[in-house]
């Protein structure tokens, strides 16, 4: 990867890449040019064929402490209506590749947000969930109050949203926000363990879980079924639905070619 990038770290382990958000003197607060580069950055490996999943991390002390509140002080209506801010989390619902959002310290405003646009979300025993924009005398919008509520339900989400409160990890693990907690010195190696055990499975089949589960929150029932089938038979077409079942069956470990 040539690319260079101002607020970001990337890098790939074998067929992990890794994304780290950098600028560690705003607590990676989450600028326009940041979000021009995190999107550009997934979109490259997404494009990847050598890389299976992505993690997204930012530093011990903060994930992202929320959008940059200096850069957007001073906006009106109108610019909020047209900044190009809210196309990128869409544009990160496009990423077909699994993403695991690696957590540790301030995950608050847009970066709570940000992790929960990720597929998983590990957390740092010290990482802090929270929607702290009433306190900005503003409301999350990035998602908040639709994919929080989807993950903690209803009542734990109105008590963060309306009071500022922030979730441990344990909490955010109680409550289903987060998959896995792991000890701060461990957390970002047990997260890349993670993406690298989700890399080494067969990608088109990652990427048919990965739509299905998200269809999930797009559907109703039965729809979201009839979508899950007709992705399940299509894998019947892949090569690697056919090397899965007969390495399954000669007792050896599958070879996958992502056809
Ligand atoms: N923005 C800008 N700078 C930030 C920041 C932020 N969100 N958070 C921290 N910083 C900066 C601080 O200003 C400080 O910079 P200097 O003063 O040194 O220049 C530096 O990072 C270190 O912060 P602190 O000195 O405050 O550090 P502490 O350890 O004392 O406190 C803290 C850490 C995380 C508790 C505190 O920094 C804090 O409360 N930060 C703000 C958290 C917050 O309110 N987050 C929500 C932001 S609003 C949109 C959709 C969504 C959004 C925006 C637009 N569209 C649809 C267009 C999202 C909005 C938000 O996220």
């Amino acid at each position: 990867m040539t690319e260079q990038y101002v607020n970001l770290l990337v890098s790939h382990r074998e067929r992990v890449g890794i994304i780290q958000l950098n600028r560690p003197e705003a607590l990676n607060a989450l600028n326009s040019e940041l979000m021009d580069e995190l999107v550009r950055a997934l979109q490259d490996f997404d494009a990847d064929a050598h890389i299976g999943c992505i993690v997204m991390t930012g530093n011990e002390k903060a994930f992202a402490a929320g959008a940059d509140i200096k850069q957007m002080a001073n906006a009106g209506v109108v610019e909020m209506m047209s900044s190009p801010f809210i196309g990128h989390w869409d544009t990160l619902q496009n990423i077909s590749k699994p993403i695991v959002a690696a957590v540790s310290g301030y995950c608050l405003g847009g970066g709570c947000e940000l992790a929960m646009a990720c597929d998983i979300i590990v957390a740092a025993e010290n990482a802090q969930f929270g929607q702290p924009e009433i306190n900005l005398g503003i409301i999350p919008g990035a998602g908040g109050t639709q994919r929080l509520t989807r993950a903690v339900g209803k009542s734990v989400a109105m008590d963060m949203i309306l009071t500022g409160r922030r979730l441990s990890a344990q909490e955010a693990l109680q409550f289903g926000l987060v998959a896995r907690v792991f000890p701060t010195a461990s957390y970002l190696e047990e997260s890349i363990a993670l993406a690298a055990e989700i890399a080494n499975k067969a990608p088109l089949a990652l990427r048919m879980a990965k739509e299905s589960i998200n269809r999930a929150f797009e559907s109703s029932l039965a729809e979201g079924i009839l979508f899950e089938r007709r992705a399940f038979n299509l894998l019947f077409a892949t090569e690697d639905q056919k090397e899965g079942m007969a390495a399954f069956i000669q007792k050896r470990k599958p070879s996958w070619k992502g056809r």
